[in-house]
């Protein structure tokens, strides 16, 4: 008996060593190990053989077992990898294949927009800042000196959050808490631009309850209404790519800023273009920093000056490429957005323009 289990595991050793294929270890582990397997027939012979007998065939028997088992597995491993490697070799991908032509997304005009002004703010010096669309009522108002009364406070433009804290959150009704947040964070000199998403309770075919502003703030030592006037004129020229644009500067009013003033390009009423005719068209809103804002945020105002604007993204995006209905941005039209779309390999600098 102990010599034809010797004959046995020898003959299925040299089996397993042969099989190349994945079926055949299976039909080799089944006809040895299975139900009805040659291995498990002298298992269960063993309960008819004397104490003796069966305790020395036992340990045989279960030897031979453990090394069949071990035997398979081995095998089975290697015949796995080995298919493996044959289906990756097979599958190797053509990485010179061009893209297909029907698959290209393209840039979104709010998005190609907030290149630019990265880019041409950036050739000033500029760098940029993103904060939470969720603020509080300080960050919002208060530190921009907006008082309470005011009616930007208003149920109706603020969109407040519930909550049981005695600072309401609320949506960012402009991008201003990211500079107030600038200015507590670090010491001047700062030149930031702050675009992102804002909020304000308003729908109708020119608001949308969430629209796109950028800000921006200048704060050194020495910072006058000059700076001003010569950083947004230079910026407007380069963005609407005309050095000749006429830009005039109107005194205004803002809580956050002293003296305020708005922005307005020349253009012609008739025919829409931007830089030709004799009308004026506001395009930004600016001033120097109220000293009440700086000392809100710890700097003071006998030392530091700066000056702070803020635009409308959505609004200089229409105005560059004649877009003339404000819903569109947001309505996910793949054939507005494959023509109004910009590519994604257009680099969105300006050097020609500086
Ligand atoms: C507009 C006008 C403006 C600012 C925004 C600002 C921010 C701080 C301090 C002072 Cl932290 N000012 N921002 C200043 C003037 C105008 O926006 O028409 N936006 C669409």
């Amino acid at each position: 008996m102990n010599h034809d289990l010797s004959n046995l595991t020898q003959d299925a050793l040299r089996r397993i060593a042969q099989t190349a294929d994945l079926r055949a270890l299976d039909d080799i582990r089944v006809a040895i190990l299975g139900k009805s397997g040659t291995l498990t027939g002298i298992l269960k012979s063993l309960g008819a053989l004397d104490p003796d007998a069966r305790r020395a065939l036992g340990a045989a028997v279960n030897e031979a077992k453990t090394s069949l088992t071990q035997a398979l597995d081995d095998k089975r491993a290697a015949l796995q990898a080995a298919a493996l490697d044959a289906k990756l070799a097979q599958e190797r991908i053509d990485i010179s294949l061009p893209a297909r032509p029907d698959a290209q997304g393209s840039i979104h005009p709010i998005s190609r927009t907030i290149e630019e002004l990265t880019a041409i703010f950036g050739a000033m010096g500029f760098t940029v800042k993103e904060g939470p669309d969720i603020e509080d009522d300080w960050y919002n108002f208060s530190a921009l000196n907006i008082p309470s009364h005011h009616p930007a406070r208003a149920m109706m433009d603020t969109f407040y959050i519930s909550s049981t804290s005695n600072v309401p959150p609320v949506l960012r009704t402009q991008t201003s808490p990211m500079q107030i947040r600038t200015m507590l964070a670090e010491p001047p000199p700062i030149r930031i631009i702050v675009p992102g998403r804002t909020y304000r309770a308003d729908h109708d075919a020119t608001h949308s309850p969430m629209f796109h502003q950028c800000e921006g703030l200048v704060i050194d030592r020495g910072i006058t209404l000059g700076h001003l006037k010569g950083c947004l004129s230079d910026f407007l020229r380069v963005y609407f790519d005309n050095p000749s644009l006429p830009v005039r500067f109107r005194a205004s009013y803002f809580p956050f800023t002293e003296p305020s003033m708005e922005v307005d390009i020349g253009w012609s009423r008739k025919t829409g273009e931007i830089g030709k005719g004799d009308d004026w068209l506001e395009i930004l809103g600016s001033g120097m920093v109220h000293p009440r804002v700086l000392a809100n945020c710890g700097i003071d105002p006998s030392i530091y000056q700066g000056f702070a604007f803020g635009m409308g993204i959505e609004r200089i995006t229409m105005l560059k490429h004649g877009i003339n209905d404000l819903r569109l941005f947001y309505e996910s039209d793949l054939r507005w957005l494959r023509h109004y779309g910009f590519s994604p390999l257009a680099p969105a600098n300006f050097h020609e323009g500086l």
